[in-house]
């Protein structure tokens, strides 16, 4: 007998590369976890007799020869009985967008997805299997739950090619619409309420994170989607709840990074739980809030040591022009440079202004071209640590509507750094 898988607590991405499991294995048993998320619940309460699931309880595991698992890698995240099926010599065949883990497959297909469902919609294309629109359906069910309709930055362009295949055999985007719905019960409003009220901030290295500590009573659902909602409101580059429940004295911890350099899935995996960089969870049981909270902070220390800082990618060394040139001298500089603009240094090498073509406008008089720089400039200008990432160069040039910042160490400019350099970094156009 064969039979398939997917983890417990399972979404539609689980449930979505389940169902393909009996298109690429015709004969397969599909069997489901009894422990579903919300979602799926509603969704399976009119949809469950198309499928033929099967309840880990009906599953005799000495009859299984070959166990297909599709969307978790983990051994504590099958249900219960056919976690014995790891003692078992059988084979194992997995399909899998998460990191490796103990299960150890004869057959593995593993790639860096945004869906598990992706990788199936793959194998289907291969295999040139027909798919019915209300398979469709489901299948996009999965990647967008997933991706969060091919917003989250894990998504792939493999997602979006899936995407557009099962929009091509007729996915139905008004029942996706319908049972993707978020369901915000008063539950989940009273836990995001006492968040917000209770917030705060932490800078690490170059991150805004916010970690929200919330007690709750027994077991919650769509808590992920509460700490969702809470990173777009206080618009943190990290998100993280702690939601502790004092019955069982087990605590929940949900993350949600919108940074590139904050891995949510790697400071998951090291708390003991998993997922993607975007998004990620673990469970811990007998462990103080506070202490976990430590935990995830020496967590994106350690994450964030292989970030650039803008030391790396300023221009150097900088063309500054002293206070006390003249307005002539410098239109010269810069017509050889062939620059716009240029920091203004006092005697002592401190940065006390810049001065650009812009500034130029304010000179009415042919005889002011013999003022002093000082006399033009801009004071009191816009500089920039050298430890501080492109990103944050870049929000700086947004918000005062500049095209060059000069980067400081100790109090003296040692580069700068321009759109161009932080456009190149952000594409990627690095030497190295
Ligand atoms: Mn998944």
């Amino acid at each position: 007998m064969q039979i398939a898988t997917t983890h417990t607590g399972s979404d539609f991405d689980a449930l979505a590369s389940l169902v393909a499991c009996s298109l690429l294995y015709p004969g397969i048993k599909l069997v489901l976890p009894n422990c579903l998320n919300q979602n799926l619940k509603t969704f399976l309460s009119i949809h469950k007799d198309l499928f033929g699931f099967y309840s880990p309880k009906d599953i005799d595991i000495d009859q299984v020869k070959s166990l297909v698992i599709v969307d978790t890698s983990s051994w504590k995240r099958i249900e219960g009985g056919l976690r014995e099926l790891k003692n078992k010599n059988i084979e194992i065949i997995l399909f899998d967008h998460h990191n490796s883990d103990d299960i150890t497959p004869d057959i593995e297909i593993r790639k860096q997805t945004g869906a598990a469902t992706t990788i199936m919609i793959q194998e289907l294309q291969k295999k040139r299997k027909i798919i019915t629109p209300i398979q469709a359906t489901l299948f996009l069910m999965g990647i967008y739950e997933d991706t969060g309709n091919l917003t989250f930055p894990s998504t792939t362009a493999e997602d979006a090619s899936a995407t557009a295949y099962l929009l091509d055999r007729k996915a139905d985007l008004g029942i996706l619409n319908t049972f993707l719905q978020h369901s915000y019960g008063k539950q989940q409003k009273d836990i995001l309420f006492k968040m917000l009220e209770t917030y705060k901030r932490v800078h690490i290295e170059n991150h805004s994170i916010s970690i929200s500590n919330v007690e709750i009573k027994g077991r919650v659902q769509n808590l992920a989607l509460v700490i969702q909602m809470y990173r777009d409101i206080i618009n943190v580059n990290a998100a993280f709840g702690i939601f502790h429940d004092i019955e069982t004295n087990k605590c929940m911890i949900i993350g949600r990074s919108g940074s590139e350099s904050i891995n949510i899935g790697n400071i998951m995996n090291a708390l003991g739980g998993g997922g993607h960089p975007g998004a990620g969870s673990a469970q811990l049981k007998d462990v103080n809030p506070a202490t976990i909270e430590t935990m995830i902070i020496e967590l994106i220390k350690g994450n964030d040591s292989g970030s650039v800082n803008l030391s790396d990618i300023m221009s150097y060394p900088v063309i500054t022009i002293n206070e006390n040139t003249k307005i002539k001298e410098l239109a010269m500089l810069l017509r050889d440079v062939g620059c716009t603009g240029v920091p203004v240094t006092d005697k002592n090498d401190n940065l006390v202004g810049v001065i650009s073509r812009r500034d130029f406008k304010k000179i009415k008089k042919d005889s002011q071209m013999q003022s002093p720089v000082k006399a033009f400039m801009t004071r009191n200008p816009v500089s920039i640590s050298y430890d501080k990432s492109a990103m944050e160069a870049a929000k700086k040039m947004i918000k005062y509507d500049i095209g060059r910042i000069p980067i400081m160490k100790d109090n003296k400019i040692i580069g700068i750094v321009t759109r161009s350099d932080t456009m190149l970094y952000f594409y990627d156009l690095l030497p190295d």
